[in-house]
């Protein structure tokens, strides 16, 4: 067993059964005239972290170990979008209306992508999701099991919405999650360390967190 530095304990890892989860880096949440933006949201607080995330993955990479992207994304004809979902709050531009960069959180659209620095490589897997947690209505589930992974570790936004979502789905699944501190980022920086507290919080009731400095450590 190899081992990460982290919180509350030391992380133990087989790393021939590690990937690294990496959600939502896509221009709607780190752009100006994105869905993030639209909402009101300072979106400058997320792509402060893209520099962090690609080093993370490329960290991933020259280890040989799995990077997953994940997308929060809507059919273009919305069938998989619930009213619930598209008539929430009182954004100025609505998931599938048309914004400055394309309809908003619609496959294909210029937005929706996931941003340069951190692009997905031919061959990785990307995970379209019309909800908050990777697991519902996708593949993710049998990606993880076809790749024989039992250990994540995440990174990508927002830390209390999609990331937190998709790691409580995952912990319920048997899965030993880890949260990148500095690969993640919430609009609201208390939102984000209470976050990081709840997870690792009694004993690590949903995972670790670490630097991403110590997970690259620990799987060079
Ligand atoms: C949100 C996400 N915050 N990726 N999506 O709507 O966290």
């Amino acid at each position: 067993m190899a081992e990460i530095d982290a919180l509350p304990f030391p992380f133990a890892f087989k790393p021939e059964a590690m990937a690294l989860v990496v959600i939502d880096m896509q221009r709607d949440f780190a752009e100006p005239g994105g869905f993030g933006a639209s909402l009101g949201n300072d979106v400058g607080r997320v792509a402060a972290i893209v520099p962090t995330v690609k080093r993370l993955i490329q960290g991933f990479r020259a280890a040989g170990l799995p990077v997953i992207h994940t997308m929060e994304c809507h059919r273009s004809d919305l069938s998989d979008l619930p009213p619930a979902k598209r008539n929430r709050g009182n954004p100025s531009i609505r998931i599938g209306d048309v914004g400055p960069m394309g309809r908003v959180l619609v496959v294909g659209e210029p937005g929706t992508a996931i941003l340069d620095e951190v692009a997905p490589l031919p061959g990785e897997i990307v995970i379209e999701k019309p909800g908050k947690g990777a697991f519902y209505a996708t593949s993710f589930g049998e990606d993880l099991k076809r790749l024989g992974v039992q250990q994540l570790v995440f990174a990508g936004v927002t830390t209390e919405v999609c990331v937190q979502t998709t790691m409580r789905e995952a912990n319920d699944r048997g899965y030993e999650c880890l949260l990148a501190e500095d690969a993640t980022e919430s609009y609201f920086p208390e939102f984000k360390a209470a976050s990081l507290a709840m997870i690792r919080a009694q004993g690590a009731i949903v995972g670790w967190t670490a630097m991403t400095d110590q997970v690259l450590k620990g799987i060079a």
